[in-house]
């Protein structure tokens, strides 16, 4: 088949951009992930690379933006705003090095500033006599939307400056609804029956864009700034000889500074980097925390920071040459639903799990991706056969955002939720405003029997080394075993013939075994799988209760009374402990010499970390940043948010960045996870 020729292909390209540009920016409500609108302005760009006679004034390559809406009055800006070119990987990041370092004729590295991409949308705002005149969208670059009544409704947007600000300033800087809001708008329009937004940048793009501000005040936004269109300070008497141009720093760091003096809010992520391996690290620094970060980010910001060498090097088209964007693997990606199975928890929740064509996303091949509920089936309004937009954010089970209704094809078919167990075949229940169904077998149900056994012997409970998911299975399938006490009842004969368990193997797993034994009295607590009980509410069971008996004899008022555990946990622990079965399944623990220290109880004026002021920053690898927290604080610390002269410790996890630097400069102790977890276990009342 001959190929087409190349103007055609070029034509379709430009029309499904332009088309996807529509529905990104005047809708805002894409129906394909960013990461294919990507991949064919890129195919888009090498083929007019090639081709250059083709490129047309009206190429989607030769703009920046969309179209300003109808609906707001449009200004046009002092000074066009620019975007910025994007490259995908260090190595193309190292050829962009390559041109600046030879251009600027350096013979020391470029130093940068480097900057979070957010993930919003851009902004230019007016200030006169320090003044907010008015705020405008990027719109096509050089007339944008009016959206002043809209951005004042933006809490951190001063309306008057402060400081030694220019008489004239233009300022840009990025729009953003922070990671928190969007998932409460979402959840409420969940609630109220009402369309989701894709994405938070969609999200504050949908509501700057709002004719009344009144909905834009309900919609949390956030912005930081990043550049200056225009700053002309006024003429000074006594200094006649300085120009508007000298009165602002020489690089583009302490400009950045600057803004932040006149009172604008700056990213605090924002550092200075020498050279192209040092980007890079912090490239893969900043990486490491994006999940932790309160706000969607989608790539870095290298920026030449000398103004010298920027004014060197100038502009291509529309974006600045000593700028670029180093996208993040795009967390985002299209793929094909191929079927549903119907998975059965330790505690009976039926979750939909997608199977999918095989698409790598997030940084990983991912072919499974979890739908649930039986709500969110119906709200996607997805079928077997359609293409879905999958998302895989950091280390969180991957989701189906939405499906492309443009490709659906007319055999997709329905999914259909299982009326019964379909392990076990036991009824579903669910409970009246709760969107989970769940068997109600018990422990009759083979899938919860094996999944709690699962739990049982996983890492963060009795840590039982070498019993994997696949061998529980295989245990559980040969009825070796039958409940969590039966593990401590295996012996040899039982594990040697089993596959791939010859005697070494069989020995160390019975020596793991025996060693799981001394444990602690909150991680077989958190063993059992009480609903909703997780490491942390074991650890404030076992500190305020001390023993088994007082735990399973406690009400729910005395539950209610321990720190983090409210009326519907409570409910879940007392109706644990009324099972006989349960109680039996302790009993039988602690005579195989399941065992652990006593824990006396401690006056709370003897908290190890009472009056002291603890912060965590960077990525913590064991605990989740809240179970820190709780347990910081359950030895009497107080954890806070920022560094200042009061801090007493601060525990750093990987890729830790300012609040690090900060304590180092203010002389504070920094500790790591580990040592943090050291000294936890170090205190008598909390053993994890
Ligand atoms: O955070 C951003 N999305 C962002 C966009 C940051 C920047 O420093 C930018 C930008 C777009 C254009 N700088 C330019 C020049």
């Amino acid at each position: 088949m001959p190929s087409e020729p190349i103007e055609i292909k070029i034509k379709i390209l430009r029309q499904e951009i332009e088309e996807l540009n529509y529905q990104y920016y005047v809708l805002d409500n894409p129906s394909y992930p960013d990461s294919h609108y990507d991949k064919l302005l890129q195919e888009l760009i090498s083929i007019e690379k090639k081709h250059p006679e083709l490129i047309t004034d009206n190429s989607p390559t030769q703009r920046v933006g969309g179209q300003p809406l109808s609906g707001f009055s449009q200004i046009t800006h002092l000074t066009p705003m620019l975007s910025l070119d994007n490259v995908f990987d260090s190595d193309s990041f190292g050829k962009f090095y390559e041109r600046v370092f030879h251009k600027i004729a350096s013979d020391q590295p470029i130093t940068f500033t480097c900057e979070p991409k957010l993930d919003g949308l851009a902004i230019s705002c007016l200030y006169k006599n320090g003044n907010l005149v008015h705020a405008a969208t990027r719109g096509d670059g050089k007339i944008g939307e009016d959206v002043t009544h809209n951005i004042k409704t933006i809490q951190s947007i001063p309306l008057k400056l402060r400081g030694d600000f220019p008489e004239l300033l233009d300022v840009r800087g990025e729009v953003f609804m922070p990671k928190d809001s969007f998932e409460k708008l979402n959840k409420n329009a969940i609630k109220d029956g009402n369309k989701t937004f894709a994405n938070p940048r969609n999200a504050a793009a949908g509501s700057l864009r709002q004719l009344d501000p009144k909905i834009t005040a309900k919609r949390k936004l956030a912005v930081y700034f990043y550049a200056l269109g225009n700053a002309e300070f006024k003429k000074l008497q006594n200094d006649a000889e300085q120009t508007s141009d000298e009165r602002l720093a020489d690089s583009h760091h302490n400009r950045l500074k600057q803004i932040q003096s006149w009172g604008l809010p700056i990213c605090d992520e924002i550092e200075l980097r020498h050279g192209d391996k040092a980007c890079l690290e912090y490239f893969k620094e900043i990486g490491a925390k994006r999940e932790q970060l309160p706000y969607e980010i989608d790539g870095i910001v290298y920026k030449v920071d000398s103004i010298l060498s920027q004014d060197k090097l100038g502009f291509v088209a529309k974006a600045p040459r000593w700028a670029i964007a180093h996208k993040f693997p795009a967390q985002e990606e299209m793929t094909l639903l191929k079927g549903v199975d119907f998975q059965v928890g330790r505690t009976g929740a039926i979750t939909p799990v997608a199977r999918l064509e095989p698409v790598f996303v997030g940084g990983v091949m991912v072919s499974n991706a979890t739908l649930h509920n039986k709500d969110e089936i119906e709200r996607l309004d997805v079928r077997v056969g359609d293409h879905v937009v999958i998302r895989r954010a950091g280390d969180v089970i991957p989701q189906i955002v939405s499906v492309v209704l443009d490709k659906r094809d007319v055999n997709a078919s329905s999914i259909i939720f299982p009326k019964v167990c379909p392990i076990c075949q036991s009824p579903l229940e669910k409970e009246i405003d709760q969107a989970i169904y769940r068997c109600t077998g018990g422990l009759i149900c083979s899938a919860q029997k094996t999944q709690s056994i699962i739990h049982f012997v996983s890492r963060k409970a009795m840590n039982i080394d070498g019993l994997g998911d696949k061998l529980v299975e295989v245990l559980c399938d040969k009825q070796l075993i039958n409940s969590v006490a039966d593990i401590y009842q295996l012996s040899k004969d039982d594990l040697i013939g089993l596959e791939r368990m010859a005697e070494k193997s069989a020995n160390n797993l019975l020596q793991a075994i025996e060693k799981s034994k001394q444990t602690s009295l909150a991680k077989v607590i958190y063993a059992l799988g009480i609903r909703e009980v997780g490491e942390v509410t074991a650890m404030n069971l076992a500190n305020n209760l001390f023993d088994f008996k007082n735990i399973i004899n406690a009400n729910l008022e005395e539950l209610e009374n321990i720190e983090d555990i409210g009326p519907i946990v409570a409910k879940h622990i007392v109706a644990f402990f009324e099972n006989e079965n349960n109680r039996q399944v302790i009993e039988s623990l602690i005579s195989h010499g399941v065992s652990w220290p006593e824990i006396k109880p401690k006056d709370k004026s003897e908290l190890p970390l009472l009056n002291q002021t603890w912060v965590l920053t960077g990525a913590l690898s064991q605990l989740k940043r809240n179970d820190a927290k709780a347990v910081l604080q359950s030895l009497g610390a107080k954890v806070s948010g920022s560094v200042s002269k009061n801090t007493t410790c601060v525990v750093a996890g990987e890729s830790a960045g300012s609040k690090l630097k900060k304590a180092i400069e203010l002389g504070i102790e920094v500790i790591s996870e580990e040592e943090m977890l050291k000294l936890i276990s170090s205190f008598q009342i909390v053993k994890i």
